[in-house]
C-alpha cells in the first residue's frame, strides 16, 4: 500500500468526555469525522505509534464495522506494525484491558493501546450512538493528561494519512493478513476474542467450586447480557466451562442495535431479568432464579439480582470487598486496599475501617482507578453505576462482578451444613447489613436537560454550597426532622500517585447523620445535558434496616430537590431514570 496524506478540516466537540467520545452515529457518519479522531491520537501518542501493535474491537454495535476498517487504514498508514482484531471485531471492554496487559505477539511483544469502540449502556443503531475510547499500556482509559491532548490536536488538525491500496479485510474469520506498506510489512490479526479473557477469569476463581453450586439442584440462574457483547462470553464461561444449563442465558447474541434496547444493565432498562427475578411482585411465579445478572452493551457493567432481591452497587462492591479473601483465590494474600467514586455510597468505607484496609475516594471514571492500581495500593473498586473490578485489569468488569458473587456464594454454601437450605444473595446482603449498617441509595437521572438550564443549576449549587446558614434554613423550612448539613463542597482530587488535581468534580452536602447529596453533570451523553442526584443514608439500627429504600429515602430527595430548584431549573417534575 503506499501512503497518502489527506487534507482535512477540524470538527467541533471531539472532545472525549468520561470514557471516551461519545456521539450520534449521524455524527460519526460524517466524511472524516473518524480519520481526524484517530489521526488526532496517533499524533498526540507520537513516537510510541511506530512499530507498535493496536487492538481495534468494541461492543459489536452498529458502524463498529465501518469504523474497523477506516482504523486499519489510518493505523498502517501511521507505521503501526500489526492491529489486533476480535473475531467479528467483538472484543469487551474488560476483555481488551486483558488482551493489552496479557497477549503476545510473534516476538513477544504487547499491544501499545487499543481504540474500543463503544458507547457503552447508551442505544446503538443508525439513529443511536457510537463511541470510540482510547485504552494504554496499563490496559486503562487514557487519563486526562492525554484525552486533553488529543482534544487540543482535533481542534486544528489539518491532515491525516490513510493506506491507499488496502482492500476491506474479512474480519468475519481468524487469521492473519499481511500486506506491504513503505515501513514494512503490516498485518492484520483476527482472533479469537474470548480467549485471553476466558483465561484470564480462570485463573482468578475457582471454577470447580462454582460449578458445584451451579450443579445444586436448588439453585438456577440467569443472564442477561442485553444483546450486547458479554453473550459470547457468557456463552463460553457460564455454559460451556461451567456447564449451566443454556436455558440459563437471555439475550446473549449479540446485536448491532441490541434489538431495540438501551443495553443498561439497572431495573429500568433489563426488563426481562427483572420480571424473571420476580422483582415487584408478590404473587408466586414459578421457578424464579436464585441469582440473576446482568452486563451492558460492553460487558463492563453489571447489575446483581437475587430472588424478588436487588443489590445495590454500592452494597455489591463492599460485600465482594469484605468476602474476598477466602472465596476467590485471586485474593488469597489479602487485598491491596480498595477504592470506590466520590458518589457511591460509603458502604465500601465501613468495611475497609473494620478490616483496616487503605481506602480511596476517587472522582467518577474509572480512569481514577487505574494509578492506585498500578501503584499496588488497591485490589477491589467500584462505582454506584454498576461498574464494579478489580486489579486483574484496569477496566470494570461485568463478567468477573458476576463470578465474584458466584463464588462468593458457593463459598458460603460450602461452609453451611451439607444438605441444608441454600444461602441466597438475600441472605449475604442481610447478615452485611446486619454486620456493617446498611446506605441507603437511590440516584436520579434527568437526562437529556437543556444544557443552558443545567449549567445554571450546577452555577446556582457551587455558590448555595459555601453558605451553610442558607443550607440549613431552606432544610428546615422543607422538613425539620431531617438533620443538618455539615459541609458542603465542590469534589476535588489529588491523585497519590502522580499528584494531578481534578477540579469540580460534583457538588456535595454532608448531614450531621452521615447522609449525602451529590450532584454532578454526566460526561457520557450524547446530547443536551444530564444532571446526576445521589442521595445516600447510612442506618445502623437493626430495627429500621429492613425498610424500603424509596421510603427511608423519602425525607432526602425532597430536600436535594428544594435545595436544587431542580424543578425551576430544568422545567422537569421527575427524572428520566430512577437507579
Ligand atoms: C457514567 C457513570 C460512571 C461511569 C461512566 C462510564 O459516567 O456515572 O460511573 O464510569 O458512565 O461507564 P457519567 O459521566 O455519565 O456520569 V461505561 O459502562 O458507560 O464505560
Ligand atoms: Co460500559
Amino acid at each position: 500500500f503506499v501512503r497518502a496524506v489527506k487534507e482535512t478540516t477540524p470538527y467541533d466537540g471531539q472532545k472525549p468526555g468520561t470514557s471516551g467520545l461519545r456521539k450520534k452515529v449521524t455524527v460519526f457518519k460524517q466524511p472524516r469525522y473518524v480519520e481526524n479522531f484517530v489521526q488526532a491520537t496517533f499524533n498526540a501518542l507520537g513516537e510510541k505509534v511506530k512499530g507498535s501493535i493496536i487492538v481495534v474491537s468494541g461492543d459489536g454495535r452498529y458502524f463498529s464495522k465501518d469504523a474497523i476498517q477506516i482504523i486499519i487504514k489510518v493505523a498502517a498508514a501511521n507505521g503501526v506494525k500489526q492491529v489486533w482484531i476480535g473475531q467479528n471485531g467483538l472484543l469487551s471492554t474488560p476483555a481488551v484491558s486483558a488482551v493489552i496487559r496479557n497477549r503476545v505477539g510473534p516476538d513477544g511483544e504487547k499491544a501499545t493501546g487499543a481504540f474500543i469502540l463503544t458507547a457503552s449502556h447508551n442505544p446503538g443503531g443508525p439513529h443511536e450512538d457510537f463511541g470510540i475510547k482510547y485504552n494504554t499500556e496499563n490496559g486503562g482509559p487514557a487519563l486526562e493528561s492525554l484525552t486533553d491532548k488529543i482534544f487540543s490536536i482535533t481542534k486544528t488538525i489539518n491532515e491525516y494519512y490513510i493506506a491507499e491500496g488496502i482492500a476491506d479485510v474479512d474480519i468475519s474469520e481468524c487469521g492473519t493478513s499481511t500486506f506491504s506498506g513503505p515501513d514494512g510489512p503490516f498485518s492484520v490479526v483476527v482472533f479469537d476474542p474470548t480467549e485471553d479473557y476466558v483465561n484470564l477469569m480462570k485463573h482468578i476463581f475457582d471454577f470447580g467450586a462454582i460449578k458445584s453450586l451451579l450443579s445444586r439442584p436448588d439453585f438456577s440462574f440467569c443472564y442477561d447480557a442485553l444483546h450486547g457483547v458479554a453473550g459470547i462470553y457468557a456463552q463460553k464461561i457460564f455454559v460451556d466451562e461451567l456447564s449451566a444449563d443454556p436455558s440459563f442465558l437471555l439475550n446473549c447474541v449479540p446485536k448491532e442495535d441490541f434489538g431495540g434496547g438501551h443495553p443498561d444493565p439497572n431495573l429500568t432498562y433489563a426488563k426481562e431479568l427483572v420480571h424473571r427475578m420476580g422483582l415487584g411482585k408478590t404473587d408466586p411465579i414459578e421457578e424464579i432464579p436464585e441469582f440473576g445478572a446482568a452486563a451492558d452493551g460492553d460487558a463492563d457493567r453489571n447489575m446483581v439480582l437475587g430472588k424478588r432481591f436487588f443489590v445495590t452497587p454500592s452494597d455489591s462492591v463492599a460485600i465482594i470487598a469484605a468476602n474476598a479473601v477466602g472465596a476467590i483465590p485471586y485474593f488469597e494474600g489479602g487485598l491491596k486496599g480498595v477504592a470506590r467514586s466520590m458518589p457511591t455510597s460509603a458502604a465500601l468505607d465501613v468495611v475497609a475501617k473494620a478490616l483496616n484496609l487503605k481506602f480511596f475516594e476517587v472522582p467518577t471514571g474509572w480512569k481514577f482507578f487505574g494509578n492506585l492500581m498500578d501503584a499496588g495500593m488497591c485490589s477491589v473498586c467500584g462505582e454506584e453505576s454498576f461498574g464494579t473490578g478489580s486489579d486483574h485489569i484496569r477496566e470494570k468488569d461485568g463478567i468477573w462482578a458476576v463470578l465474584a458473587w458466584l463464588s462468593i456464594l458457593a463459598h458460603r454454601n460450602s461452609q453451611a451444613p451439607s444438605g441444608g437450605k441454600l444461602v441466597t444473595v438475600e441472605d449475604i446482603v442481610r447478615v452485611h447489613w446486619a454486620t456493617y449498617g446498611r446506605h441507603f441509595y437511590t440516584r436520579y437521572d434527568y437526562e437529556n436537560v437543556d444544557a443552558g438550564a443545567a449549567k445554571e443549576l450546577m452555577a446556582y449549587l457551587v455558590s448555595l454550597q459555601s453558605s451553610l446558614s442558607d443550607i440549613n434554613r431552606i432544610i428546615k423550612d422543607v422538613n425539620p426532622d431531617v438533620p443538618s448539613v455539615v459541609k458542603g463542597d465542590e469534589f476535588e482530587y489529588k491523585d497519590p500517585v502522580d499528584g494531578s488535581v481534578s477540579k469540580h468534580q460534583g457538588i456535595r452536602f454532608l448531614f450531621e447523620d452521615g447522609s449525602r447529596l451529590v450532584f454532578r453533570l454526566s460526561g457520557t451523553g450524547s446530547e443536551g445535558a444530564t444532571i446526576r442526584l445521589y442521595i445516600e443514608q447510612y442506618q445502623s439500627h437493626t430495627s429500621k434496616i429492613g425498610i424500603e429504600s424509596q421510603v427511608a429515602l423519602a425525607p432526602l430527595v425532597e430536600i436535594a430537590l428544594k435545595l436544587s430548584k431542580m424543578e425551576e431549573f430544568t422545567g422537569r417534575s421527575s427524572p428520566t431514570v430512577i437507579t
